[in-house]
Formats: C-alpha cells, structure tokens, sequence
C-alpha cells in the first residue's frame, strides 16, 4: 500500500473482505456548493451508497495524507472551510503531500487515489472537459487524462454546457475512454437528461457495465470508463433556461478574464445564483441518482470478478 495513504478503518475492512466500493470527490464539497447544503448532500450521497449495500469512501487531502474515507468531523471541516483547502488535482498532490497542506480532490485526483487504494467505481455530477473556446486557451481538464490513465470508473450525469462538450467526447474518444449511456442513447447534459449527441454505447443495467469494466481491465486496457447517467426526469431543468443561464455566467467569466482552476467553480456558483438555485437543487438531485448507480455498478462488478477469479 502507498505510504501516504490513510484508509479509513471501513474502507480498510470493505477492501479486506471484498465488500463494493464507491469512492466519491471532495471539491464538489468545497468547490463546487455552497455551505450547508455542500455538507448535507455530501452526507445524503455517502448514504445514497450505504443503501445499497455498498461503502462509501469520500477522498481528500488533510495534513498532507492521502485520505480514502472521511470522519463526519473531517467532511464538516471541509465544508465550512474551516481546512482553506485548495482544489486538487494530479499536478497539486506533490506539494500538498509535501508541505503537509490540504486539498478537495477533484475528478482527476480522485480517481487517482482511488486507484492506488484498489478502489474502481466513482460517482460525482459531472466530469471536467474540454471547456469553450479551448482552441485560444487551451483549457483542457486533468480529468480527461486522469481518465485515460487510471482504471476507475465514473458515474456522473454526462456533461453540461458549461464546456464545449463535442470537442470533450472527441478528446475521450482519441484517448481511448469509453462513455457508455445507463438507459440512454444520447449523452446526458447534466442538468437535462438528453443532448444531441449520440452515444456509440449503452447499456440497460448495472450488470451489462460491470461486465463491460471487467473485460476492459481483464483485457489489459487501462484507463477508465465514463458511465452517463442521466438525471431523474423529475428533477430536470428545462433546456432554454439552463442554456440561457450558462450563457450569461461564461459571458461574465470572459469579462473578468477568469482561467485556469477559478473557472469551474465561478461558473457552477452563477449558474446556481442566476436560476435561483434550481441549478443547485437539480445538481443535488443527480449527484445523489449517480451514488446509487455507482454502488449497484460497484456490487455488481465485485460479484463478476470473484466469478471470474475463484
Ligand atoms: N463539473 C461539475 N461539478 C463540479 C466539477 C465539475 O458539474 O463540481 C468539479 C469536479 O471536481 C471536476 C472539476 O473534477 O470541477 C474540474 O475542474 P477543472 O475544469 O478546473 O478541471
Ligand atoms: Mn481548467
């Protein structure tokens, strides 16, 4: 095991005895809602996985240790702030583990540690990807190579507008990660379950995917999967209103001539504000539907491999 990780006692035993694992990420929580209903849903979401009989395993950086499962202390310490961590992704790990510092791990370095501790499915909202108007800023998220490196797994809710979302599925196609549609033929765009674009793959149930990651990793394939989960019809938002509120929250982000790792968050954030918090809600909602996903996927596939392996 690598020295500067901490698993939790759970996750210790869970990994021990072969239990289903769901590993979860920690900027949503700093970076990506508001206090309190960042610690509230981050709660629901570690129990959304607990109900279906999985264990939840939320990452963070704290004092420098690579942490796979969190102290109820410890995600109130991250919501409130009261930590100051910095989003995290591969490039920042060094020198958080260097100076002893702490960092909400993002997609990328999530699923980073999640591998290095054996851990292979990951529920959040959305991925990061390539963003608009990458062909002058060239802002392409870690997550997208993270994706093509570790062999993890992603159940998000597809991918929202926010980014240029054809370039991005380019971008996971040349890197060989395979984005497969739960129940969908289209990929979901985060806030509303359909885009126009339409998905190579698909599958119908937990079991399909689970057989497909095991080929993937039994092949010698690696790097992960994007699972596209679409959200619940109940809570989605309707098109013209996200698409307008995205719109005005990038035209903004121009004028202030915000890049790099401020950028993610400042759009998520005015999105929430300019709707009224229906954004929020819905991005609540999802997060919660993907957690259950994750860990059905995450049962499904431990049974396939002790099939496979004893
Ligand atoms: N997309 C969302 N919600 C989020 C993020 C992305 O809908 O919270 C967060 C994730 O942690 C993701 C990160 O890994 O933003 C991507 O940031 P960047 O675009 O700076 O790579
Ligand atoms: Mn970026």
């Amino acid at each position: 095991m690598n020295p500067y990780l901490d698993l939790s006692e759970e996750v210790n035993d869970a990994l021990r005895v072969s239990m289903p694992i769901v590993a979860l990420e920690s900027t949503i929580i700093t970076h990506g809602m508001p206090w309190p209903q960042n610690l509230e849903t981050a709660l629901e979401v570690e129990n959304a996985v607990r109900e279906e009989g999985a264990i939840p395993a939320t990452i963070a950086i704290i004092g420098g240790r690579l942490k796979v499962g969190l102290s109820h202390d410890e995600l109130r310490r991250l919501a409130d702030g009261s930590l100051h961590p910095i989003k995290a992704s591969r490039r920042d790990l060094p020198m958080l583990v260097a100076q002893h510092g702490n960092g909400a791990t993002t997609v990328s370095g999530t699923i980073l540690i999640a591998e290095r501790a054996g851990i292979r499915l990951f529920a959040t909202g959305g991925i990061g990807g390539v963003h608009r108007g990458a062909e002058k800023t060239w802002d392409v998220s870690a997550d997208l190579e993270e994706l093509a490196h570790s062999n993890v797994a992603v159940v998000c809710a597809g991918a929202k507008a926010i980014l240029d979302v054809p370039k991005t599925m380019e971008y996971l196609e040349t890197k060989g990660v395979p984005v497969i549609g739960f129940g969908a033929s289209e990929l979901p765009a985060f806030y509303t379950p359909q885009s126009d674009i339409k998905l190579s793959q698909h599958a119908d149930t937990p079991q399909e995917i689970a057989l497909l990651l095991y080929a993937k990793w039994a092949l010698g394939l690696s790097g992960g999967v994007v699972i596209a989960n679409p959200i619940p019809a109940q809570y989605a938002m309707e098109r013209s209103v996200i698409d307008a509120a995205i719109e005005k929250a990038i035209g903004e982000s121009e004028v202030k001539g915000l890049k790099g790792a401020e950028l993610t968050p400042y759009l998520l954030a005015r999105v929430a504000e300019i709707t009224g918090g229906d954004s929020l809600e819905a991005n609540i909602a999802l997060v919660k539907n993907n957690a259950h996903v994750a860990a059905r996927i995450a049962k499904e596939y431990e049974r396939t491999r002790l099939e496979a392996e004893t």
